[in-house]
Parts: C-alpha cells; sequence; structure tokens
C-alpha cells in the first residue's frame, strides 16, 4: 500500500465511524492502577473500546493479540478463559470483562461519572461502521508477523480516531509490541483546526488533557502520535519515522 493510498484509508476509516475517538473529556476519574486491554486493531469490536478510551481520557496497558500471534494470547486465555477479544482487565476493581458494549457501559459508569451516552446504545449502528472501519483498512493490525520482544512497554500518545495514529498501532499490533497507550484526544476547539491555520490565527490549543501537558513539557510540542521507547530512549514524531524505527528495532526475519 502507498504512503497515499494507507492515509486515505486510514482517513476513511475515522470518516466510516462518524470521527467518533477525538474529543475527550476531562471531567472523568483516572484509575489509580493503569487498565490493560487484550485486543487487535482491525477487530470492530476493540476498536470501540479504544474510542471509549480516548473520549473518557484514560490511558491503559495494550497487549496485542493479531491472529496468529503467541505472545499474549495465551496470557489472555489464562485470564479470562477464552480466546476472543476485547478483553479488559481492570486491576482496581478486579474487573475482567469481554464484551465491547459491556466495557463502554462499564468505563462510563466506573470513570465516567455518566450514563452511556444515547449514540452508544445504537449498536447495531456503532458495529456496523465499526466493521466498515475495519473493512477499510483490510488485513492491516490483523495478524502476527515475526519480532523481537522489547523488555519495557513502549508508550504511544495517540487517539483512536487519528488517520495517522492508526497505522502505528497496526504495526505495533501485528509485532505483537506491547503498549502504554497515552490517551491524547481534543478537548478545546482551538485543537480542531490545522496546525497551520492556528499558527496563523495565533490561536494556543491549549489542552488540558494530562498527557498532552506532559507532551508538550517533555518535548515541547504535542504531535500525534508520538512515540517513546524506554528501552533505547528514543522518542518519535511522525507515523512514518516511527514505523521505520519499530520496523529497524524490532523486526525479526
Ligand atoms: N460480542 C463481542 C464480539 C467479540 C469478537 O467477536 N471478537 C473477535 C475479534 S473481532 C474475536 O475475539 N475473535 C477471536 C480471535 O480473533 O481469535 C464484543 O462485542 O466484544
Amino acid at each position: 500500500m502507498t504512503e497515499s493510498t494507507n492515509l486515505l484509508t486510514s482517513t476513511l476509516a475515522s470518516t466510516w465511524r462518524g470521527w467518533q475517538g477525538i474529543a475527550a473529556r476531562t471531567d472523568t476519574d483516572q484509575p489509580r492502577q493503569m487498565l490493560q486491554l487484550y485486543e487487535f486493531e482491525n477487530c470492530p469490536h476493540c476498536r470501540i473500546v479504544r474510542e471509549v478510551l480516548t473520549e473518557l481520557d484514560l490511558d491503559a496497558q495494550i497487549y496485542p493479540c493479531p491472529k496468529g500471534g503467541e505472545r499474549f494470547r495465551d496470557q489472555a486465555m489464562a485470564l479470562g478463559g477464552k480466546a476472543q477479544f476485547p478483553l479488559l482487565i481492570d486491576p482496581n476493581t478486579g474487573a475482567e470483562m469481554y464484551e465491547s458494549m459491556d466495557i463502554v457501559g462499564y468505563l462510563y459508569q466506573q470513570y465516567g461519572n455518566d450514563d452511556v451516552p444515547m449514540r452508544w446504545r445504537i449498536v447495531p449502528l456503532q458495529k456496523l461502521s465499526s466493521y466498515l472501519a475495519s473493512a477499510a483498512r483490510m488485513t492491516r493490525g490483523t495478524y502476527a508477523v515475526p519480532s523481537k520482544p522489547p523488555e519495557l512497554l513502549l508508550e504511544l500518545y495517540s487517539f483512536e480516531g487519528s488517520p495517522f495514529a492508526r497505522p502505528v498501532r497496526e504495526v505495533l499490533c501485528q509485532m505483537e509490541i506491547p503498549y502504554i497507550l497515552r490517551s491524547c484526544g481534543r478537548s478545546e476547539p482551538g485543537e480542531w483546526l490545522p496546525p497551520k491555520l492556528r499558527d496563523a490565527l495565533g490561536i494556543e490549543p491549549n489542552s488540558k488533557l494530562h498527557n498532552r501537558v506532559a507532551l508538550l513539557e517533555k518535548e515541547g510540542k504535542q504531535g500525534i502520535p508520538y512515540l517513546y521507547d524506554p528501552n533505547t530512549g528514543e522518542g518519535l514524531f511522525e507515523s512514518e519515522a516511527i514505523i521505520g524505527y519499530l520496523e529497524d528495532t524490532y523486526a525479526r526475519d
């Protein structure tokens, strides 16, 4: 797939989803211990859960379980008893849950202090559009490829609806590289403008989200996706550069 086709189909996937998984709330309760999610990127049901992680501004440890994967599938089986994804583990409450829509309800109740918004109750439409988003990406983020396991979890600053972050998550998934998903949705109106227009108008994005504030402090800007690899000390912006780095560092022939 060429770079422009890659971006086009990723944008199409976000469009099928009605650009959910971008706007984030600033008033949710943050869990003390990080949530754990066993999933794979192109699974339509897993996407729904990741969108809600963005909406509620929740971080999670992601354990990729692509088809044919050998690194975390057995672990998921041992925890939940079946090879079905998504599987959410919440060490704060002891909850272990399958079923995407149950997980959505749980996250809203536990951390959103709110009822599940109406659009999440239109289950057939949510599922159909998530299947269409998966179809737009064909087999990307579905099947395992050989890779070297990292010692420590990588960190990805991402929001679910980002057409640029998706290809990075797909590669992490295929390579079964576990990572901390640092949710970086958009909470302020100024963040929806393209950076160049924002700069021309002199608008500061002024995000209130903890990961965006931390990224700005650490790197001086808030580009998404941003990958930090504690195993090598590397920190990178730009999806193509990140994918190149992952392949150079973790691919196995
Ligand atoms: N009703 C479940 C459906 C989950 C489901 O069918 N997940 C598929 C992946 S999209 C799965 O676990 N397949 C088994 C596998 O990939 O090994 C939900 O909404 O979470």
